[in-house]
């Protein structure tokens, strides 16, 4: 059905474009196209499984003066603490798994990559809510340019950060690395982006510098900074206790749509 479509369409738009190192990845009409089969890949996926509304975007008059940032405000990670050191130059977001041409690609190939720019509000399940602008490329370009295999369910976001937990958020605060899932309609959903900046500026290291997800339709914890790996998979068993997510495996809920 729509999946093996959207995929097909994924395939065909891959297959044409032979990522030599993905040096040509953000350049002229290779990549134009490909956006564009993704934008239509999107809309009638979308559109089929119901969940095609946009979050609602706001202008910049409404935006937050204070985003709060919330879980990890630093990554205490040597390697990670290196790639900040060399203000990221060194760091590159990986494309795996069930994918025809696994990814490289680093801060300044996303930052070449066509964006989209939102202003949205940011809830977080502790009860506060911000509202704030990013900017990225969204992240059906980049899977488009992966080339997914039909198997793919799922795509899991794995963080440089390894976040302990608080004990006021009760269940089990076993010291583990944080990561995230979602499925393909959030994945090819248009506000779904893969965020350099925020507010008109690089994202700062409290928001998840180098790169963090943004999927405005779901609560904020969804939301992963400190992007390292992105897997294409058909099972989040492989991750954490299995339940697609740090906080999902500490008892918070796999699909948080809002
Ligand atoms: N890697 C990572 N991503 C994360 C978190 C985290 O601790 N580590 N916290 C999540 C939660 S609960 C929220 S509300 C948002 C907070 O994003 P902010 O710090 O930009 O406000 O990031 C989400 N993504
Ligand atoms: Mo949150």
């Amino acid at each position: 059905m729509s999946r093996r479509r959207l995929i097909g369409v994924g395939g065909a738009a891959a297959g044409g474009l032979l990522l030599a190192g993905c040096d040509n990845l953000a350049s002229d009409d290779k990549l134009a196209r490909i956006v564009r089969s993704a934008e239509d890949a999107s809309r009638g996926f979308q559109r089929f499984a119901g969940r095609d509304a946009l979050a609602r975007e706001f202008s910049r008059a409404d935006m937050s003066p204070v985003f709060k940032v919330n879980g990890t405000r630093e990554p205490v990670d040597a390697d990670y603490q290196a790639l900040k050191a060399g203000n990221f130059a060194d760091w590159r977001l990986t494309v795996n798994g069930l994918v025809a041409n696994p990814l490289s690609l680093s801060l300044a190939q996303l930052r070449a990559m066509p964006a989209r720019t939102q202003i949205t509000r940011h809830d977080c399940v502790e009860g506060w809510s911000a509202i704030g602008e990013w900017t990225g490329p969204q992240l059906a370009s980049v899977l488009m340019a992966a080339g997914m295999q039909t198997r793919a369910r799922y795509i899991v976001f794995r963080c440089a950060d390894d976040y302990g937990g608080e004990v006021s958020k009760g269940g089990p605060q076993s010291t583990a690395r944080y990561y995230e899932s979602i499925d393909m309609i959030d994945a090819f959903h248009p506000q779904t982006i893969l965020a350099t900046m925020m507010n008109g500026a690089p994202l700062s290291i409290g928001h998840g510098a180098p790169l963090r997800l943004r999927v405005e339709r779901q609560l904020g914890y969804k939301h992963a900074k400190y992007l390292m790996a992105i897997d294409v998979v058909d099972s989040l068993a492989g991750y954490g206790s299995g339940h697609g997510g740090y906080w999902e495996d500490r008892g918070y809920e796999w699909y948080a749509g809002i």
